[in-house]
């Protein structure tokens, strides 16, 4: 059997350099394909349609898919590189054992009757929590559904939590205080027929490229577009206004923007009487935001925040959009809320061209946070601290409901309880927290104190190195299943080819697990279709109702906004039609956040502000596209964008190595000198691991509520450290 020799992170960057760049000799041209599969892209929350070409079970390219209504055949780079992963040589074709030697390939009963022994050995040692279990949003409702069982039922450990939680919750937990449902209210449909559109702390064009031409055609239309971001991103390039917020603002901007709408009777006194509560109190807090006062703690000039109000106060139709700019705070829920006070304000809600979305950001980010792999979460989107919820749960299980573990820690946490020694093993599936969550050193510690960890994936990711077993499963295109958009709108992905070698299923290798564990009859499954049987029956009569829903309607239909609660309902496009919100009493609900400061802010040693984000070709931690060559010559390396005035003061051109320093180390990479930056910000892109992992120098500070990470903003101080030492962005 192969013994891989690059046991660590370390070794595999000091042979191959951080990004392993593929390209097979004679190119990619493998004739003519056996058949065309209809399925969607394994990236962003788009998630456009495509046909991957398959020949004797390869995939070899890939076909566009014009009567897919989301995408209509448009694809963005990363889209049509994908099928490019499935022949990387890095691919794992077997289970590896961890040996003195590095990793070396084993038999699948072995890989995991070890997994099984660690288990159960930790958890009589140590307890049942003292397991924790982390999976992710970028794999189907089916495993997101088999992952909460898995964990509750064969683990029977409460600390199971998922990469959303770097991602998507501060906009879920703000979605459900606002409106008692967490899901985008309108349809991307919606948006070409608006009249304005705030898009807020989202790089649209370089993270959703396909959404890009919904806003396009709205300004066709004659619609005016507002861009919330402390860079000057493409999409802002074009837009009617550009708020230049400085990082962490947000809240403060909306009270601001709420003033002057107040000021001027810019407001639905008859919605907001009708279908909301908590006014007053908003209406009190924003009395002291006056232009000035906002632009003193934003950055955005009065002139500006009243030119928002203008253009979207009065306005007939509006949509706000935002993503993670605005959410990757220690205060991510309240900025969430500021702006969906702006839309309940107007009471532009629930109406063709008129509403908000969150939009979400995996491939599967909204199915993925609803089918019960988060700590407090059952599926059908119910609450794991609910006694009625509980009981439907466990009975629907048929297990006890005193057998039900309750909440557990989330994502960050942990990892913080592995580095203090509370909980000793761990199974991660489709995450490389390592890369991806902030304080990396953090993370290492804690991972080399783990007593054992298993992880599924089909690359061996960078965190993946420090694991005792690593159990080969499958890519998107390997299985079948379902995800959910950003829409809302659930899809069907088919299946291309088998893993290739001894790999299996992702599903296979848990449900095996889970015989081991000796819970085999729970987990009986022999295909995802049965998987996604039980979850929407699950559903039924939770918050999150999919139990109208078959994979063959789904097909036909092109996909079906949830809820979908019977066989005959059409699903729900555009939610709060006649006016009805998801709480009690069916109003909606304003929420006074008042501003506060970011957890770090700039002080005389730490005198600027550091933000990290995306580029158009890197997807999250890199695993996938910093293995794809073409991606990889857009994009080859982290640069810190400056603005010159900076990049003046600090004797910095264009290319230069800088050190960027903040209080938890520094990284040093290549200054790329732009004009498109506030000048007391800088930005790096953190899909890189090892010494320029931007998340080696970001804060571990979690929001209150949504317990996200301020990836956003912290404090950081900038030096030029020597000459470009080669690299940068070629193209
Ligand atoms: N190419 C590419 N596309 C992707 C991904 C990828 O990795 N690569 N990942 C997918 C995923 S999982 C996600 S979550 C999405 C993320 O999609 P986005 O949220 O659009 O992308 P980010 O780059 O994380 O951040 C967006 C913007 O927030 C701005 N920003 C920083 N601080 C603030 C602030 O305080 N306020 C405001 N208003 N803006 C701020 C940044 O300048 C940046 O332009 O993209 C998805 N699509
Ligand atoms: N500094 C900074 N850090 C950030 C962010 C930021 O803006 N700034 N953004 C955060 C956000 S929004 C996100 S979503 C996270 C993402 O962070 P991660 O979830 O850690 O990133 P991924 O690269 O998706 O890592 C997932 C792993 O899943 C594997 N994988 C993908 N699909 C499948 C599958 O179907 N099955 C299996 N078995 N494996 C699969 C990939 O090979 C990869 O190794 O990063 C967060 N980290
Ligand atoms: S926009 Fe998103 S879903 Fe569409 S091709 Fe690009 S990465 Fe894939
Ligand atoms: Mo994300």
């Amino acid at each position: 059997m192969a013994t891989l020799t690059l046991k660590t992170e370390e070794d595999y960057i000091a042979a191959y350099g951080p990004t392993l760049n593929y390209s097979p000799a004679g190119g990619w041209d493998r004739g003519e394909p056996d058949r065309l599969v209809k399925t969607h892209c394994c990236f962003c929350g788009v998630q456009c349609g495509i046909q991957l070409k398959v020949k004797e079970n390869r995939v070899i390219g890939f076909e566009p898919w014009e009567e897919f209504p989301v995408n209509q055949g448009k694809l963005c780079p990363k889209g049509v590189k994908r099928y490019m992963q499935n022949e990387h040589p890095d691919r794992l074709k077997a289970p590896l054992l961890r040996s003195e030697q590095g990793f070396e390939e084993t038999t699948w009963d072995h890989a995991l009757d070890r997994t099984a022994t660690a288990i159960k050995s930790i958890q009589e040692r140590y307890g049942k929590d003292s397991f924790a279990f982390l999976g992710g949003a970028s794999m189907t409702n089916e495993k997101a559904y088999l992952n909460g069982k898995f964990a509750r039922i064969a683990l029977e450990t409460k600390n199971i939590d998922y990469n959303g939680r770097l991602c998507m919750v501060s906009a879920g937990a703000a979605n459900k205080k606002a409106f008692g449902i967490d899901r985008a209210a309108n349809p991307w449909s919606d948006i070409p027929k608006t009249d304005v559109i705030i898009l807020a702390g989202t790089n649209l064009a370089e993270c959703f490229p396909i959404l890009t031409d919904y806003i396009w055609k709205a300004r066709d239309n004659g619609a005016k577009i507002i861009v919330v971001d402390p860079r000057i991103t493409p999409i802002a390039r074009t837009a009617d206004l550009f708020l230049p917020v400085r990082p962490g603002g947000d809240s403060a901007l909306c009270h601001g923007i709420l003033h002057v709408m107040i000021l001027n009777g810019w407001i639905d006194e008859t919605f907001i009487s009708e279908h909301t509560e908590d006014w007053p109190a908003l209406k009190k807090l924003v009395r002291k935001f006056t232009p000035a006062y906002t632009e003193k703690l934003t950055g955005v000039p009065a002139r500006s925040i009243e030119k928002c109000a203008e253009l979207w106060g009065p306005a007939k139709k509006s949509m706000l959009l935002h993503a993670r700019g605005i959410e990757h705070h220690t205060k991510g829920v309240e900025n969430v809320l500021s702006y969906i006070n702006l839309v309940l304000a107007t009471g532009r809600i629930g109406k063709e061209g008129s509403g908000y979305g969150t939009i979400t950001g995996q491939g599967n980010g909204q199915g993925g946070r609803e089918h019960g792999q988060r700590c407090n979460q059952l599926p059908g989107g119910r609450d794991i601290n609910n006694s009625a919820h509980r009981e439907e749960i466990s009975k629907f299980w048929g297990i006890e409901e005193t057998a039900l573990p309750g909440e557990g820690l989330t994502a960050c946490e942990i990892i913080d309880a592995i580095e203090a020694g509370e909980i000793k093993g761990l199974l991660s599936i489709s995450f490389n927290p390592l890369v991806s969550i902030p304080d990396s050193q953090r993370t290492r510690k804690a991972l080399e104190k783990l007593e054992f960890y298993g992880a599924i994936d089909f690359f061996l990711n960078e965190t993946a190195r420090y694991a005792d077993v690593v159990l080969a499963g499958s890519l998107q295109e390997e299985d079948h299943g379902t995800v959910t958009n950003g829409e809302g709108r659930c899809i069907r992905l088919n299946q291309s080819v088998t893993p290739p070698g001894n790999a299996l299923p992702d599903w296979k290798i848990i449900c095996d697990l889970a015989d081991r564990l000796g819970k085999g009859r729970y987990f009986d499954y022999q295909d995802p279709r049965e998987m996604f049987s039980e979850l929407s029956a699950a559903s039924k009569g939770g918050p999150i109702d999919y139990s109208g829903m078959t994979y063959e309607r789904i097909e036909s239909e092109q996909g079906i906004f949830w809820p979908c609660p019977q066989p005959e309902h059409p699903g729900t496009p555009r939610l709060f039609e006649k006016g009805q919100f998801f709480h009690d009493d069916g109003k909606a609900r304003f929420h006074a956040f008042d501003y506060r400061p970011p957890a770090e802010d700039v002080d005389a040693e730490y005198p600027l502000l550091f933000t990290t984000g995306r580029v158009v070709s890197q997807y999250l931690s890199g695993t996938q596209t910093r293995r794809i060559g073409s991606l990889v010559d857009q994009y080859p390396e982290p640069l810190c964008e400056m603005h010159p005035h900076l990049a003046e003061k600090l004797g910095v051109e264009d290319g230069d190595q800088v050190r960027v320093t903040t209080r938890r180390g520094s990284i040093d990479v290549p200054a790329q000198v732009v004009k498109t930056i506030r000048p007391d910000t800088v930005f790096v892109p953190y899909h890189w691991p090892g010494k320029k992992s931007a998340n080696l120098i970001t804060n571990r500070a979690l929001d209150p509520i949504s317990k996200i990470p301020e990836f956003k903003v912290c404090s950081c101080r900038v030096e030029l450290v020597g000459p470009h030492a080669g690299g940068g962005r070629k193209a």
